[in-house]
């Protein structure tokens, strides 16, 4: 009995168009290199784009800048900040922790859990423009 040996399937591997390492099937930016996964606020709406970044702490208003002890801060929405610790550089983690200090309309939208609310609290220079 002679076998006849099975020929080597040929695999394709899954497309990744923007090769960032993480096929287009799992990837929510199939075309961004630089993002792959589509953060979420508590509320369950996508993260406003741009967001989340680090700032300087004395660039936001005033209120920001009294109560926020740390030199820099996590912008997690326009107008709602949370300090930033350099020793947790994933920002998704401040997202996850869903406390923030910031605008209470902003705060209320995307339903922060924790942190103190002002009214009027706008965007820093630092963040991106609308
Ligand atoms: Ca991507």
């Amino acid at each position: 009995m002679t076998e006849t040996p099975t020929p080597e399937p040929t695999r394709t591997p899954p497309p990744d168009a923007d090769a960032d390492g993480l096929i287009d099937l799992l990837d929510d930016f199939p075309q961004d290199p630089s993002r792959s996964k589509q953060l979420r606020y508590a509320s369950g709406a996508p993260v406003v784009e741009g967001y989340p970044l680090v700032v300087d702490t004395a660039q936001l208003d005033e209120r920001l800048v009294n109560w926020i002890k740390t030199p820099q801060a996590v912008a997690l929405a326009p107008g709602v900040y949370v300090g930033y610790n350099p020793a947790v550089t994933d920002l998704a983690t401040y997202l996850e922790s869903n406390v923030g200090d910031g605008d209470c309309a902003v705060r209320d939208l995307y339903e922060f859990g924790g942190g103190a609310c002002w009214d009027g609290v706008l965007a820093s220079p630092a963040e991106p423009q609308p």
